[in-house]
C-alpha cells in the first residue's frame, strides 16, 4: 500500500505501523503519490487530505480521472475532523476517511477492511470476465471489448480484424475420447490461441462451447491472417490424435477472419457475420484452414 502524507512524522508512525503485515511504499506529496500509484498500483493508498501544492483531493480526482487507477482504494487520513469534511472525501469517492490523531488498532482494522473489500472486487471481475475453463476472456467479456473496439475503430479509421475458430469434428472427440477429454483438449487450443497474440490488446475469448473469438484492433486483413495461421499452425503442432475424425488423424481447427477497412461501412453485426461466412467456408473446403 501508499502512504502518502506531507509530514514526516505522519509517514513514519503510519508506516511503522503498518509494515509488520504490509509492503509499503512513501509519498511525502500529491505529485509523488500519482507516480508511485501509476507505476507500482498499490491496492491501498492512505491519504493526507492538507499537502502544499497538490492536496489530497486532487490527488483522488486525479487517479478516478485515469482509467488505470479509477478502481484504486482511497482512505482518507486527515486532521480535518469536522463531519462535513469526512462526508465531503466520501462523497469524492474515498473508501473510507479517518480522522487524525488516529488510534492504531481502527487503522488496522480498516485497512484489513478494505484491502478484503479489494480482493472480493477483483473475485467477482474474474467471475463475471474469465471462462472457468479455459481461462480465457468469457463471451461477456468479448461482447464489451468488442463494442468498445468497434467504437474505436470508427472514429480512429484504424482497421479492426474479428477471427472466428471452431474445432474441427469436436463432437466426434467428445464420443470417442470422452468429455473430461474434450475439455482438456479445448484448453490446450485455447492456450494455443492465446499465446498466438501478439499485442497487449489483442483479445482471445471462449464465444461459445468449442468456439473461440480473436479480437485483433489496429490490425489489418494480412497481419490478422497471419495471426490466425499462426494460431491454426499451433494447434497443429500440438499433434493431439484424433482418430475419429472425418477431418484427418490429428485434431485440427478452422478459423474464419474478417477485417473492417478505414471507414468501412459495415455494422458490427456485418464483421461478425462476415467473419462466421468465412468460417463456414473454411468448414466446407476441408476444415484444418484459415479463411478470410
Ligand atoms: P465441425 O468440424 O463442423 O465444427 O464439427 P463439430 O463436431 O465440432 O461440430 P460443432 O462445432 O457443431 O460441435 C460442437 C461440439 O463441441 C459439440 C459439443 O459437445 C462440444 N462442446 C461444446 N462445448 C464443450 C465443452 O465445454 N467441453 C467439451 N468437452 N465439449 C464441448
Ligand atoms: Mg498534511
Ligand atoms: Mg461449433
Ligand atoms: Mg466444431
Amino acid at each position: 500500500m501508499l502512504i502518502a502524507d506531507d509530514d514526516a512524522i505522519n509517514r513514519q508512525v503510519l508506516a511503522e505501523l503498518l509494515k509488520p503485515e504490509y509492503t509499503v511504499l512513501l509519498a511525502k506529496n500529491g505529485e509523488q503519490a500519482l507516480e508511485r500509484v501509476a507505476r507500482h498500483m498499490p491496492d491501498l493508498v492512505l491519504l493526507d487530505v492538507m499537502m502544499p501544492d497538490m492536496d489530497g483531493y486532487e490527488v483522488l480526482r486525479r487517479l478516478r480521472g485515469d482509467p488505470d487507477t479509477a478502481q484504486t482504494a482511497v482512505i482518507f487520513i486527515s486532521g480535518m475532523d469536522r463531519p462535513e469534511d469526512e462526508a465531503n472525501g466520501l462523497k469524492l469517492g474515498a473508501s473510507d476517511y479517518i480522522v487524525k490523531p488516529f488510534n492504531a488498532t481502527v487503522v488496522m482494522a480498516r485497512v484489513a477492511l478494505h484491502l478484503q473489500l479489494v480482493r472480493q472486487r477483483r473475485m467477482l471481475e474474474r467471475l463475471a470476465n474469465v471462462d472457468s475453463l479455459t481461462e480465457l476472456a468469457n463471451r461477456r467479456r468479448f461482447d464489451a471489448l468488442f463494442e468498445l473496439e468497434w467504437q474505436r475503430a470508427r472514429r480512429s479509421g484504424r482497421p479492426l480484424s474479428l477471427a472466428l475458430l471452431d474445432i474441427d469434428c469436436f463432437k466426434q472427440y467428445n464420443d470417442h475420447y470422452g468429455h473430461p477429454a474434450g475439455d482438456r483438449v479445448l484448453r490446450a487450443v485455447a492456450r494455443a490461441a492465446g499465446a498466438g497474440l501478439r499485442r497487449p490488446a489483442d483479445l482471445a475469448a471462449r464465444y461459445g462451447g468449442e468456439e473461440l473469438a480473436l479480437l485483433l484492433p489496429d490490425t489489418d486483413a494480412a497481419q490478422a491472417y497471419q495471426v490466425a495461421e499462426n494460431v491454426r499452425a499451433a494447434v497443429a503442432a500440438l499433434q493431439i490424435a484424433h482418430q475419429a475424425s472425418s477431418a484427418g488423424p490429428l485434431l485440427s481447427v478452422s478459423i474464419g477472419g474478417a477485417t473492417l477497412d478505414a471507414h468501412g461501412a459495415e455494422s458490427k453485426a456485418a464483421l461478425f457475420e462476415a467473419a462466421d461466412a468465412c468460417l463456414y467456408r473454411a468448414k466446407q473446403t476441408g476444415r484444418d484452414r484459415v479463411a478470410w
